[in-house]
C-alpha cells in the first residue's frame, strides 16, 4: 500500500498545480466566482478520480498532460457537485474538508454560480485541442462525461436520493441510485483512459466492470463512515443519511463491510488480463473500503 499513498500524494500535487494553472485569472467585478471556485477546488480532497483517470491512462501510454487536463476537468465537476450538495436547499452542511463549505465561506448565490461555473470549465477543458489532438477523442470524453454528470448519472442520482426520505428504496434501487450518484463519475474516470488510449471492446468492458464494483465499494464505505467515521478525519459532518435507506440501514454493518470486500476482490480480478501497468489499479478498491476519509 505504500506504493499506492505515495502515488496518490504526487497525483494530488501534480493535479493541484494544474488546477491552478487552468482556473481563470481573477479580475473584475466576476472575480468573487472565480474566488469561490479557487477556494473548492483547491481545498483539498483525496483527487481519487484524477488518480483513476491517470492510472487508467497509462495502462495505454496516454502522455501524462493530456490525463492530466481530463482528470482536473473531471475535478471540476466532483467539486461543482460537492458545493450543490452542501446547499441548504440539499444536504445543507457547513463543513467540507475541514473548512467552511462554499456557501458559507461565501454566500447561496456565489456557491451556485462557482459550482455552474466549474461544470461549463470542465467542457472547455475537454474541448481543448491541448486535450487531444483528435477532435474524435476529445468528442467522445465529452459526450461520456456529459452523459455520466447529467439526468442518467450523477444528476439523476442525487434526485433519487433527494426523494429517498419519501420513497420506499430496495437494495436494488438503492445500487442503483450510488450507481449514478457516485458510481457514474468513477465510471468516466477509468473509461477516460481507456478512451485516449484507444482501448480495445474486452479492455473497455474489464475496466468498466471493474469501475462498477469499485463506485459500490467506494460508497458503502461512505455508508459506513458516515455511521463510524471520525469528522475530524472525515473533514465534514456524519450521521447525515439520517432515516434514508443506505447499504449499511439495509443490509447492516457486518453484511455491508463483507460486501464491499467482495466488491473490492471482484474489482481486482476483472484486470486478470491486464498486465504489471494495472498495479496500482489493483491496490486501489482495498485502500478504498480501508480508508478513513
Ligand atoms: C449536486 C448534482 C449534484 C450531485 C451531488 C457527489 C454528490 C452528488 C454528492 C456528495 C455527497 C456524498 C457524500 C456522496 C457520497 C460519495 C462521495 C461523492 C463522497 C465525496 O467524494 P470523495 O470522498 O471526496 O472523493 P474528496 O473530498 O476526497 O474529493
Amino acid at each position: 500500500m505504500a506504493l499506492l499513498t505515495s502515488e496518490m500524494a504526487d497525483v494530488a500535487g501534480s493535479i493541484n498545480k494544474a488546477l491552478e494553472a487552468i482556473l481563470p485569472p481573477v479580475d473584475g467585478y466576476e472575480s468573487q466566482v472565480v474566488d469561490a471556485m479557487r477556494y473548492a477546488l483547491l481545498s483539498g480532497g483525496k483527487r481519487l478520480r484524477p488518480f483513476l483517470v491517470l492510472a487508467s491512462a497509462s495502462l495505454f501510454d496516454v502522455p501524462t498532460p493530456r490525463a492530466t487536463r481530463v482528470a482536473c476537468a473531471l475535478e471540476c465537476i466532483h467539486t461543482y457537485s460537492l458545493i450543490h450538495d452542501d446547499l441548504p436547499c440539499m444536504d445543507d452542511d457547513d463543513v467540507r474538508r475541514g473548512l467552511p463549505t462554499t456557501h458559507k465561506k461565501y454566500d447561496e448565490a456565489t456557491a451556485i454560480l462557482a459550482g455552474d461555473a466549474l461544470l461549463t470549465l470542465a467542457f472547455e477543458i475537454i474541448a481543448d485541442e491541448k486535450t487531444h489532438h483528435e477532435p474524435l477523442v476529445r468528442t467522445e470524453l465529452i459526450s461520456s462525461l456529459a452523459r455520466e454528470s447529467g439526468s442518467h448519472g450523477m444528476v439523476g442520482g442525487q434526485m433519487i436520493d433527494m426523494l429517498a426520505n419519501s420513497i420506499e428504496l430496495d437494495i436494488g434501487a438503492v445500487a442503483r441510485l450510488q450507481q449514478m450518484k457516485t458510481g457514474a463519475l468513477i465510471r468516466f474516470a477509468v473509461e477516460a483512459g481507456a478512451i485516449m488510449g484507444r482501448a480495445t471492446k474486452d479492455q473497455k468492458h474489464a475496466l468498466h466492470n471493474y469501475a462498477h464494483d469499485l463506485g459500490l465499494a467506494f460508497q458503502i464505505t461512505d455508508d459506513l463512515l458516515d455511521i463510524n467515521g471520525d469528522p475530524a478525519q472525515l473533514g465534514k459532518a456524519v450521521g447525515k443519511d439520517g432515516d434514508k435507506e443506505t447499504f449499511v440501514s439495509l443490509l447492516g454493518e457486518d453484511r455491508a463491510r463483507m460486501q464491499a470486500n467482495m466488491l473490492a476482490d471482484q474489482a481486482v480480478i476483472h484486470l486478470e488480463h491486464f498486465d504489471e501497468k494495472a498495479e496500482l489499479l489493483r491496490l486501489l478498491p482495498h485502500f478504498v473500503i480501508n480508508r478513513r476519509n
